[in-house]
């Protein structure tokens, strides 16, 4: 290269490309100040995490409905991945200005930016309104100092570079150069992406779980009877009895624990089906939480009892503990689980009956909907007879023997039989809300999905899985789950090629309000294959072939899959 041909390439730079360059490292230092906030305070959101929350709450109910039902995990990333690039890109256009001297823009628009970052922390429910504040401003000025800084840097070299070539109202550079500086600006964003997440360390709640065990539940007492048998049947037998007759103890059924001990489960007989238990660390995730999911300290968690009630309280997780505690095999599931999707788990909850805490606030009449919430500010609503009604309606702080991962709403959740969990399963609860039926209404409810969720009768194939070699006359399992909780699954049925339903063999299972595994034995022919499943409840419901979506309230239709059998 002659010494001309570099000062050709040096005149030929355009400002655009410092200017994009610079602007975008601005942005990437205002976004990995805010992940170094975020590590450094434990109660102040990241930036990223903020503004994913804030555009997730103020989507239109159709659009999160139809793309992004009940967030997901791969949703969540993708928002997050967005928000980042989007930000780049305007941080990039800001740069552009600053490189061609419009300051004034470049200032306001970060400025904007500094607002839209302070507002979105700041209204997230768990962190201080101020810091939030500073937080999302400083990140801005950091972000404007560090694009003005490569802008000028650059701008400076270039002058220096090809003194005839520069003029004071363009600030020109050279793509190297200011690539060298954009750089620097970059790994300064990274190093403080790196330091926030070092700083992160372990919450009250990590460090809670890690040093505390759940007591082992009694594997010799009754189940828990619902409350509700226990505490209006002394009532019903004084008004109909006028002499005092004490009522006879209820024979004692085996504990949950002694059932389980002796259930005979298809897990160790069929290889790729569910296990009965779902582990926790298998089980299914769904919430509004970005980024890390609410770390609630135990000591300083209460859980409240507000609205129509005579009287309000307030119970704390050691009190809650030396509760009497009982287990219950519940399934849970998503009301978006897409028919044959994964959604859904079977978890042995420990916790006390809603009834037993409901009843020491005294429910007032006409409280006809209760209202759980979240320190994350979610809610779920549900009608108070459920609590009533003889299901398990629970405060579970145990999940599969151990105390509720964080992921599943530790320090206590709501659990209730039958219900989706959008509408009662609130995770990290803070309060129960007493109220009318059209006084609130829940998370999900104002966007676009039903009221009540009362869970479908749903059956899904586990194996054989597609993409797996089956081979013609060698014998291999069908087999899956159904579930139907509160009524329980009567019946399971498979259907090969359209030939006939046959019946399949039920595993056992913990009471109607825990799915079942079933099974059948099956020796294919070669080609292709399509084998579906439907399942008939406790209430005599068939499920129906009419295929419905998930939304406004549960999918419906036949698992169908579609299977080739090698020669
Ligand atoms: N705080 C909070 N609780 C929540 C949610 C939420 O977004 N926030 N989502 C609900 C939904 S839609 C479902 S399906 C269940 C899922 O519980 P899991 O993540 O423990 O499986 O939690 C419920 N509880
Ligand atoms: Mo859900």
């Amino acid at each position: 290269m002659t010494n001309e041909e570099t000062t050709t390439t040096l005149q030929a730079t355009s400002p655009g490309t410092t200017g994009a360059l610079a602007g975008a490292a601005g942005a990437a230092v205002g976004l990995g100040f805010g992940e170094l906030m975020e590590g450094a305070f434990e109660s102040i959101p990241s930036l990223v995490v903020a503004v994913s929350e804030l555009l997730s709450d103020y989507t239109p109910g159709d659009v999160v409905r139809f793309s992004i039902a009940n967030f997901g995990a791969s949703q969540k990333t993708l928002l997050t991945v967005g928000i980042v690039v989007v930000t780049l890109a305007l941080g990039g256009a800001l740069g552009r200005s600053a490189a061609r001297g419009q300051l004034r823009v470049t200032l306001s628009g970060f400025a904007l930016f500094g607002l839209l970052g302070g507002w979105a922390a700041a209204r997230n429910p768990i962190s201080p309104a101020a810091g939030s504040w500073i937080v999302g401003l400083a990140a801005a000025v950091l972000a404007a100092a560090a694009t003005l800084g490569v802008v000028r840097l650059a701008g400076r070299r270039a002058v220096a570079a090809a003194p005839e070539a520069a003029d004071r109202s363009v600030v020109t550079g050279t793509t190297r150069r200011s690539f060298f500086y954009a750089a620097g600006a970059g790994a300064a964003a990274l190093a403080m992406v790196g330091v926030g997440r070092g700083l992160r360390g372990q919450s009250a709640a990590e460090q809670f779980l890690e040093a505390n065990a759940l007591r082992p539940s009694p594997t010799t007492e009754p189940q828990a009877v619902p409350a509700s048998t226990t505490t209006t049947a002394p009532q019903e037998v004084a008004a109909s009895t006028t002499t005092t007759t004490t009522v006879a103890p209820e024979p004692a059924a085996p504990s949950v624990q002694a059932q389980l001990a002796t259930l005979d489960t298809l897990d160790d007989e069929v290889a790729g089906i569910s296990s009965y238990v779902t582990p926790n660390d298998g089980f299914y995730r769904i919430d509004t939480a970005f980024g890390r999911v609410p770390q609630v300290d135990p000591g300083d968690w209460k859980l409240r009892f507000t609205g129509m009630v005579d009287n309000p309280y307030e119970i704390t997780f050691d009190e809650i503990q030396a509760m009497d505690l009982s287990d219950y095999v519940i399934t849970l599931s998503c009301v978006s689980n897409e028919v044959g999707g994964n959604l859904v788990g079977n978890a042995v909850w420990t916790g006390v009956p809603l009834s037993v805490l409901l009843d020491r606030a005294g429910v007032q009449p006409g409280a006809d909907q209760v209202v759980g919430r979240s320190v994350d500010d979610w809610t779920a609503g549900f009608p108070t007879d459920v609590v009533y009604d003889g299901r398990n309606a629970i405060l579970a702080i145990g999940m599969n023997d151990e105390f509720l991962p964080t992921r599943h709403g530790f320090p206590a959740r709501l659990v209730v039989a039958g219900l989706y969990g959008y509408v009662s399963a609130v995770k990290w609860l803070e309060e129960i809300n007493l109220t009318t039926w059209d006084g609130f209404d829940g998370y999900w409810v104002p966007r676009g999905w039903s009221k009540e969720g009362p869970m479908k009768t749903q059956s899904r194939i586990d194996v054989p899985s597609a993409g797996r070699g089956l081979t013609a006359g060698q014998t291999t399992p069908i087999a899956g789950i159904a579930w139907a909780p509160t009524r329980g699954i009567e019946q399971v049925e498979v259907n090969i090629d359209g030939e006939g339903w046959l019946p399949c063999r039920l595993g056992e299972a913990v009471g109607d309000e825990s799915w079942v595994q079933w099974h059948r034995e099956w020796t294919p022919t070669a080609g292709r294959h399509r084998i579906q499943v439907r399942a008939t409840d406790g209430d005599g419901f068939t499920q129906s072939e009419r295929e419905v979506p998930p939304a406004p309230n549960g999918a419906e239709g036949w698992h169908t899959i579609n299977i080739n059998v090698d020669t």
